[in-house]
């Protein structure tokens, strides 16, 4: 391969790789934070993304260790900026809580992913 035809090479991969990345809905990041601890049981949980949300499609589900829901039902969009969802929680106790989110971004594309975090007392 000559030194063009390598750079057109590279580029051609780079392209369309960058341009999907951009287009989907990646977590950018959560309150409480990813696999943080926090001293006092939070209220709700805020998960910012990387693009605008379908809000009729975007969920979370925060679970307990027994596998119990402590979510309070229904994730909501916030209407300032759409790219924030959050749910609120009931009263939590000290443990270990697994927050699982799946969205639909503007551009229809769905992602997902799941975290934890731990509630000292
Ligand atoms: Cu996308």
């Amino acid at each position: 391969m000559n030194r063009m035809t390598m750079y057109l090479a590279t580029f051609a991969f780079l392209l369309p790789a960058t341009g999907a990345a951009r287009a989907h809905a990646m977590l950018d990041h959560a309150s409480p934070r990813v696999g943080s601890t926090v001293q006092s049981a939070p209220g709700e949980v805020s998960l910012w993304f990387t693009e605008k949300l379908e809000p009729a499609f975007s969920r979370i589900e925060v679970r307990g260790q027994s596998g119990k829901r402590v979510d309070t039902g229904k994730a909501v969009v916030d209407t300032a900026n759409p790219a924030e969802l959050r749910i609120g929680l009931k009263p939590l106790s000290a443990g270990t809580y697994k927050v699982f989110w799946h969205v639909l971004s503007v551009d229809t594309h769905t992602t997902e992913g799941i975290f934890t975090f731990r509630v000292a007392r």
